[in-house]
């Protein structure tokens, strides 16, 4: 998983607004609303629209520290969906508990090898993967216009990759693989075997799959792995990997086909989901 840096997030909570607008260009929906349907919630569910649910951020020191900027932006996020919020004085386990005691009802923090949202009520925890997987392709299903019976390519079968391809899978999508280690490739098959009862089909030639697929989700942290040959008119890639892994040519010949961003729509899916009652 990639560690964030302050660089990556900083225009992050000044520009929420615009990000909304620009989002509703592509997908049709706000954040807000993205998020409600990848975690499958009414948007007439009042506990999520009002600001009824206390949002509590805490800094964490361990591993690699406090990134400069991170809590704040989360806060932002959570604040621009319409939660109450706010960032513990504290760190680490004075902040938890801090945030408990200010009556947080979702507690949202993140270490080097984690980022989850723990639902006090709902004792729901959702962790950061699962939760951009299915904001990436719930945003991929509305940007090329539905994915029902369509095939979609998902480069990564990490955390990320599996949650993506459970929302395909509801989502009506045929969904093939590509991993460089082939375990992994083999271990997201069996579960979403085990969990849905649905084929994933393996690729052998990421190469061959990107030239043939026309939905494209890019879960890898790799990088520089689609070039402008991959991009053709009718090309949609919805990317949650960081870095980004299209080319500047190829970044540019897509125009407004690409979703990227690095943290706020899997934030968002994450708080729906931790507020979500039992
Ligand atoms: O509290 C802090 O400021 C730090 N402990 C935040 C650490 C943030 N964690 C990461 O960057 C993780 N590697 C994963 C983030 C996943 C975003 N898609």
């Amino acid at each position: 998983m990639t560690r964030l840096k302050t660089g990556d997030i900083a225009d992050i909570k000044d520009e929420l607004a615009e990000f909304d607008s620009r989002l509703v260009s592509k997908t049709g929906c706000t954040l807000r609303g993205l998020a409600r349907r990848a975690a499958g919630v009414e948007e007439s569910t009042a506990r999520n629209t009002s600001g009824d649910v206390r949002v509590g951020v805490t800094p964490i020191s361990w591993g690699g520290g406090i990134i400069g900027g991170f809590s704040q932006t989360l806060k932002s996020i959570a604040v621009h969906m319409g939660f109450d919020a706010f960032v513990t004085r504290a760190s680490d386990v004075a902040g938890l508990a801090e945030a408990f005691e200010r009556k947080a009802d979702v507690l949202l923090m993140a270490d080097d090898e984690r980022f989850v949202a723990m639902g006090v009520q709902s004792r729901r925890v959702v962790d950061n993967g699962d939760a951009t997987g299915k904001g990436f392709a719930e945003g991929l299903d509305r940007m090329a216009g539905g994915l029902n019976g369509r095939s979609v390519f998902v480069i990564g079968c990490g955390p990320v990759g599996l949650g993506a391809v459970k929302r395909l899978v509801r989502l009506g999508a045929m969904a093939s693989v590509y991993d460089i280690d082939r375990d992994r490739c083999e271990d997201l098959r069996r579960e979403i075997k085990r969990s849905l009862d649905a084929d994933v089909r393996i690729e052998k030639d990421p190469e061959a799959a990107l030239l043939r697929r026309r939905c494209i989700i890019d879960a890898s942290p790799a990088g520089d792995l689609i070039h402008e040959r991959h991009i053709s008119p009718d090309v949609f890639i919805s990317a949650p990997g960081m870095p980004l892994a299209l080319s500047a040519a190829a970044r540019e010949k897509i125009s407004n086909r690409l979703l990227h961003d690095p943290l706020r729509i899997g934030t968002a899916v994450m708080l729906v989901e931790a507020a979500k009652k039992r």
